[in-house]
């Protein structure tokens, strides 16, 4: 608790351009969430360097993503955003934790597999341990909450079973964290194979709707997704192109697939796909023009910057200490 509300915290990665999944399943949420909880939320660069990055490219890409925290309505003045290389805990607090996580556990984690099998060439140690920094992420803050889309559940009960693990050594030393998934969009599918999650690492550049993307490319993504033959807006388990579809409108709408099954009766496909295109469309351009102006303040986001690091150093070294004298390090001399 800090200030007696519940403490908050999620993170994205800097790495490729940001899709509607990443908006649908995880951004959105925290913006419904900010007001009820005391709210961390992290550019997580460190987990990024797991893939190669091009320095110049990878700085303006953590620029971009924090500015859109704040254009997807997240008050810096209110809520901690940060990037996750400023703030020294993390690393800290990850080896520690490294050394109570099993290597049969990290050896289960779907994501290493996937991106291992992506990264052939380069499956380093940080690759195999990501998920133990993203437990130190969460538990450095005493979090209480993770807004997460649900391919990161995995991970966040990694991160329960390492907090009670340390906890039934030591004591009550972490707040032990619950996901927060949304009733819808938790798992927007590419628009191409509706199999596989929408993912910014797609090699096809038709199967993600991206932030960035403009209107007439919307449109036109949505118009080439891939459907079925059946001619009929439902939502079940033969259709999973219309049904993410349908998952699509009602996470933009606040509509039921009921009620979106109902809007659609007796359509065609052409009909739907291009209201669910002029939808998104209409959603992601007035957020364009915010992360637009927002980016040309530097001096702004620069002030953000600095202080939100202070803010999240000053939290995090609270839990490290602790840390610190639980595992017996000796007390600095200060
Ligand atoms: P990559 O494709 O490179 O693995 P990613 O698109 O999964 O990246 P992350 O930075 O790993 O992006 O995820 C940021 C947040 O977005 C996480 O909370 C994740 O659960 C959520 N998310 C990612 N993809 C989707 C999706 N298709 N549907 C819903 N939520 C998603
Ligand atoms: N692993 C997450 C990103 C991430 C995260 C976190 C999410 C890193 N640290 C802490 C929630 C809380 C991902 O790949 N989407």
């Amino acid at each position: 608790m800090i200030d007696n509300k519940k403490v908050l915290f999620s993170g994205m990665q800097a790495t490729g351009n940001l899709t509607l999944g990443n908006y649908l399943g995880a951004l959105k949420n925290w913006v419904k969430l900010s007001d009820e909880y005391e709210c961390f939320y992290s550019v997580v660069d460190l987990h990024s360097i797991t893939v190669r990055q091009d320095p110049a490219e990878f700085r303006q890409k953590a620029k971009n993503l924090l500015a859109l925290y704040i254009a997807a309505g997240l008050d810096p003045e209110k809520n901690c955003i940060y990037y996750q290389s400023h703030v020294s805990g993390h690393a800290e607090l990850s080896w520690i934790l490294s050394c109570f996580t099993y290597m049969g556990e990290l050896n289960r984690m779907t994501q290493f597999k996937d991106k291992s099998a992506k990264h052939a060439d380069n499956i380093n140690a940080g690759l195999f341990t990501y998920p133990v920094l993203m437990a130190a992420d969460i538990l450095l803050y005493q979090t209480d909450v993770v807004p997460v889309g649900i391919d990161q559940l995995q991970h966040l009960e990694l991160t329960r079973d390492i907090a009670q693990r340390f906890n039934s050594v030591y004591g009550d030393v972490f707040t032990i964290p619950e996901p927060f998934i949304g009733k819808t969009g938790a798992k927007i599918m590419s628009l191409q194979d509706p199999s596989k999650k929408m993912s910014k690492s797609d090699e096809n550049p038709n199967a993600s709707i991206y932030l960035t993307d403009d209107r007439d490319t919307i449109i036109r993504k949505f118009k080439r997704a891939v459907t079925d033959s059946m001619a009929q807006v439902k939502h079940n388990e033969e259709q999973p192109g219309v049904s993410n579809l349908i998952e699509i409108y009602s996470a933009c709408t606040g509509k039921s697939f009921e009620d979106v099954e109902k809007e659609f009766d007796g359509k065609g496909y052409g009909d739907f796909k291009l209201a669910v295109g002029e939808t998104v469309a209409d959603i992601l351009a007035p957020l364009q023009s915010r992360h637009a102006d927002i980016l040309k303040d530097k001096a702004y986001l620069d002030g953000i910057v600095k202080n939100n690091a202070e803010k999240a150093q000053y939290f995090s070294n609270k839990t490290l200490r602790k840390v610190q004298k639980k595992v017996g390090f000796n007390e600095k001399i200060r």
